[in-house]
């Protein structure tokens, strides 16, 4: 895809994380902390896909500025906060994120959870300071708001993101329960046993990483004005491209090295999980992250915006090295 216009979103994003960010001086070390873990590189592409589906539905630059811009910032600090926790001695135990030192490693554990409880907090009262705004509040944009503070929260919450880092850490299944459509073309000489295993471990990436690009691309349909239809189509295309990419993720972690990543590789291994790409080798792996992307492409297209940005980064996904 265009490397330019993909840079220029995310210098885009970058100056609304700053504006939204908290200054030193109103708070010290913690706000040090929270604009480490989010300044410090990262490829945005939460940020961009919201911005980039409420554009597909409102062309108001007030309005975006006005209500999708709290929720740019608030996604990537709720991102960068499951980073911070992630990286945790208590989590993955790791030292290295976007080519730096983990924001515990520099601040000190206590400073590292707390850096990630409070990003998670500000990313709420971002969205709430909206409510100062009485023309916002005074229209029915205030419902649109409100309806993608609710996708947010349930999207990052006990049910999505965090549901799935639990199933990631009790590592206790119960068969029968997960249904993943997986293209009988897409030939596996596995055991029942196997299977449950493959389909639990998908479910765990569709909780902890497709969550997220859910919520990213249903809440910009909201605030710019979408229909039901169109957002459950969205649900749908964030669904099938987070398995996508986090499949392409431990395709990475078995081919690639922590100087091209900047972060540790095969740490899921040292903390004895099996990723979908150790299960199933490299070559079933790269057709299921083609298979997942079709299906994102397939569901974005029944949106009928035409989108070539969005089309272009869906497909640019797949090849990515970072
Ligand atoms: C409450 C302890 C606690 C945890 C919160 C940690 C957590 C819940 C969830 C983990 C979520 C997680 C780390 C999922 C992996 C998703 C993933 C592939 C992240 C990397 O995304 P990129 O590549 O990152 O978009 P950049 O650095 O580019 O922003």
């Amino acid at each position: 895809m265009n490397g330019n216009s993909l840079s220029l979103k995310i210098e885009h994003v970058n100056e609304i994380l700053k504006k939204y960010l908290p200054g030193n001086d109103d708070c010290g070390k913690i706000c040090e902390a929270m604009s480490y873990s989010v300044l410090n590189g990262g490829k945005r592409l939460r940020a961009i896909m919201l911005l980039e589906c409420f554009r597909m539905f409102s062309n108001d630059e007030k309005l975006e500025s006005d209500i999708a811009e709290p929720f740019v910032a608030a996604i990537e600090f709720i991102h960068a906060y499951s980073l911070v926790h992630d990286d945790l001695p208590a989590m993955d135990n790791d030292v290295l994120r976007r080519g730096k030192p983990t924001t515990h490693v520099a601040f000190g554990h206590a400073m590292g959870l707390l850096a990630g409880d409070a990003l998670l907090n500000y990313a709420f009262e971002c969205i709430g300071k909206i409510s100062e705004n009485t023309e916002i509040m005074e229209n029915s944009y205030s419902t649109r708001v409100l309806k993608a503070f609710r996708v947010l929260s349930v999207k990052a919450g006990y049910s999505g993101m965090i549901g799935g880092q639990v199933l990631d850490t009790t590592q206790e299944y119960t068969p029968g329960t997960y249904n993943f459509f997986i293209d009988p073309s897409i030939q596996l000489e596995f055991n029942d046993e196997e299977i449950e295993r493959l389909r639990y471990t998908l479910r765990i990436y569709e909780l902890k990483t497709s969550c997220l690009f859910e919520a990213a691309l249903m809440c910009g349909a909201i605030l710019g004005g979408a229909g039901e239809k169109d957002i459950e189509e969205l649900e749908k295309a964030g669904r099938a491209l987070g398995l996508a990419f986090q499949i392409q993720d431990d395709i990475l972690d078995m081919t690639s090295d922590s100087a091209t990543l900047g972060k540790s590789v095969n740490i899921d291994e040292k903390n004895g999980k099996k990723t979908v790409a150790r299960m199933l080798g490299l070559d079933k792996s790269e057709e299921l992250v083609k298979m997942y992307t079709a299906m994102a492409i397939n569901s974005l297209s029944a949106v009928g915006k035409d989108d070539k940005f969005l089309l272009k980064l869906f497909e640019s996904l797949i090849f990515r090295k970072l």
